[in-house]
């Protein structure tokens, strides 16, 4: 049976310019890889936003109430939701949302020990897809995107995510994570570290690509290369081709030129306003936002008006 990753990179390079998902880089050592990059020095979002939950939780506890419960898109770092979980009162049930039901059986032991009352309830299913979640209790229900990785999407998709999330959670909230728009070398510097952890998180596309799709990618014959779009407000990673040269895929023949590119990812950085505006044109009421005293990094807490709220 030909994968999704197959089709898609088939697809990627018979197009041009050459693109595929960022979401294929989270294979094992792909998110060991990630890991590693919010540890960098230079990869400030994952340390800044920590701090900025840690240091507010107790006013977005207060907004959720007793009884939440938390829809988490993606089940991501279990520190994040964990701070959360610890400040709610009496957190009734979290629901993570992730394509990898392997990933969601370890959060789910994981929490179900910690917290004793909590009802972990995993659901296997893709967030950006239509979703189809259980009922939801007493409590308010609240959204959790952290990461900024709602800037992984177009804005048209970003668009319909957040439209989709809205009506997930009527009557209660989205607390969304987004990276700001900074200064461009301090954008740079994030994406081309120093130790070369990006590089190789980029470049591990290749790796996974030899592995699960037989291909014959020689990684030393591609080039890390991200930069700052300013017109476009995101970061591009591309894997450049440093020589013209045959590739093969899943049986099937590629020739890529020197200096031809695979665009790997899109991460785009947001302004406090625009994450407002977006927020409201997909249905929902912006709340509080909290942020770091340099601006790196934003909080958002998103209403979701019921059904018969204006
Ligand atoms: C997980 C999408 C938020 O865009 O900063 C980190 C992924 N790529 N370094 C980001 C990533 C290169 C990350 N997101």
């Amino acid at each position: 049976m030909t994968s999704e990753f197959e089709r898609d990179f088939r697809a990627a390079l018979a197009q041009r310019p050459h693109r595929i998902s960022p979401k294929y880089f989270y294979d094992a050592e792909g998110s060991r890889l990630f890991d590693r990059i919010c540890e960098l020095p230079e990869y400030y979002p994952t340390r800044t936003e920590l701090a900025i939950l840690q240091e507010s939780v107790g006013a977005m506890a207060a907004l959720a109430g007793p009884g939440a419960e938390i829809v988490e898109f993606g089940a991501g770092s279990l520190r994040k939701v964990r701070l959360l979980l610890q400040a709610f009162e009496a957190p009734a049930r979290y629901l993570p949302i992730d394509i990898s039901g392997e990933h969601l059986r370890d959060a789910a032991t994981i929490l179900h020990k910690e917290f004793a009352g909590l009802e972990v309830q995993p659901v296997v299913a893709d967030y950006t897809g239509a979703l189809q979640l259980p009922p939801a209790g007493p409590g308010k229900r609240i959204g959790f995107f952290p990461g900024s990785t709602i800037g992984n999407f177009t804005p048209e998709e970003a668009l319909a995510f957040l439209g989709g999330a809205a009506e997930q959670l009527r009557g209660g909230a989205l607390l969304l994570g987004v990276d700001l728009v900074k200064d461009p070398q301090l954008l740079h510097a994030a994406y081309n570290d120093a130790e070369g952890v990006t590089a190789a998180f980029n470049l591990n596309l290749l790796v996974r690509a030899n592995r699960e799709l037989g291909a014959n990618f020689v990684p030393a014959r591609f080039a890390h290369y991200a930069f700052y779009n300013v017109p476009l407000q995101r970061i591009e990673m591309h894997l450049v081709s440093r020589a013209r040269q045959a590739v093969t895929l899943a049986g099937e023949g590629f020739v890529l030129d020197e200096g031809e590119t695979l665009h790997t990812e899109n991460s785009y950085k947001f302004t406090m306003m625009g994450v407002r505006t977006l927020a409201q044109r997909a249905g929902f009421r912006p709340g509080p936002v909290w942020t770091d005293t340099d601006n790196l990094f934003s909080v958002h807490w998103l209403h979701a008006p019921a059904r018969s709220e204006p």
